[in-house]
């Protein structure tokens, strides 16, 4: 039987809930995509650009085993490196509203980081490790409509995800001589959205085994825009691995240079990376150091690794015959 008051109950009830304050809403986004080899990795903010109410949270999965931090500068804020992040900051229960710097540590797969966002403003969202990782949350009074809903954001950092690592000219664009000696290492490249960049990386060396002989030289080149990768025989250096090591000497036209006689032999390229970006204002960049090279001069086969990247399988092999 209907009972008579059950209309008038439902009508008041609705009409309550419409004058309650807006429930705050936790949203849901990605840091991070790769292949299933790892070798390909998006470092990306998926999506990087978010339309929030102010109240409402973000929470960010990360989703590579290349590491990465959800990081808010403050206006003006000199990037600081990522082991540093932002001093004194407490990573649980973070809130960001422009003032204070707000950083996760640098974190892999099956981790997350959430910001509440208790005031509104357009902030910028970087990762501490890549340069060209970059992203926007727009948060917005609560009496303003926002644009996308959850699922929006979910299919479009799918899509994402696998334009980048799916990129099918990473291989084209760099056709290598294997007779000259040359090892591309790494290939990368740079995306533009509308709310900031997105990079995909190759971290591999792309000839992973060559084969040369004795007396000859090889050549290490860097082709990604912006990540760094080592060339490193024999011991990996403790602490910084930047520099590179003491025997490495500088060629005329800029390359590194280091000779390996015996397997004994420890040599680490230090950072092979491209010049950052220029920007106006500021005091020019020098110019990266893009190229690498070893003078074998004794039979053997010597294995070597990417001190940055060989948990991602950053490995490869030289040859020398005699
Ligand atoms: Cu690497």
């Amino acid at each position: 039987m209907k009972r008579p008051g059950s209309l008038l109950l439902i009508t008041t009830f609705f009409a309550l809930v419409s004058v309650l304050p807006a429930m705050a809403t936790q949203w849901n986004a990605a840091v991070g995509a790769q292949s299933k080899n790892k070798g390909r990795q998006a470092l990306a903010f998926l999506p990087n650009e978010i339309w929030i109410h102010v109240g409402d949270s973000i929470s960010w999965t990360f989703n590579a085993d290349d590491i990465h931090t959800v990081t808010f500068l403050t206006d003006g804020q000199v990037r600081p490196p990522f082991p540093a992040g932002c001093p004194g900051f407490n990573p649980s229960g973070a809130s960001f509203d422009g003032s204070t710097c707000v950083s996760s540590p640098p974190f892999i797969t099956g981790q997350s980081f959430d910001v509440l966002f208790p005031t509104a403003g357009n902030f910028k969202l970087v990762c501490l490790v890549h340069e060209d990782m970059t992203g926007v949350v727009h948060v917005l009074d609560t009496s303003v409509p926002l644009p996308h809903e959850q699922s929006y954001y979910d299919q479009q950092a799918a899509r994402e995800a696998q334009n980048l690592l799916s990129a099918p000219d990473l291989f084209r664009e760099h056709h290598h001589d294997r007779s000259a000696h040359l090892v591309a290492v790494g290939i990368g490249k740079v995306v533009a959205t509308a709310g900031g960049h997105q990079t995909v990386s190759l971290m591999r060396f792309v000839e992973p085994d060559l084969l040369v002989h004795a007396g000859e030289t090889v050549e290490w080149t860097n082709n990604d825009p912006i990540t760094p990768h080592t060339i490193t025989f024999g011991e990996e250096p403790q602490g910084d691995p930047a520099p590179p090591s003491g025997n490495v000497t500088i060629d005329a036209d800029g390359a590194l240079h280091a000779t390996i006689s015996s397997k004994s032999d420890n040599v680490h390229s230090g950072f092979i990376i491209s010049a950052p970006q220029e920007r106006i204002g500021l005091p020019q960049a020098p110019l990266g150091t893009t190229r690498f090279r070893i003078t074998f001069t004794k039979a053997g086969v010597y294995p070597y690794i990417c001190a940055l990247h060989d948990d991602l399988g950053m490995k490869g092999r030289i040859v020398v015959l005699p």
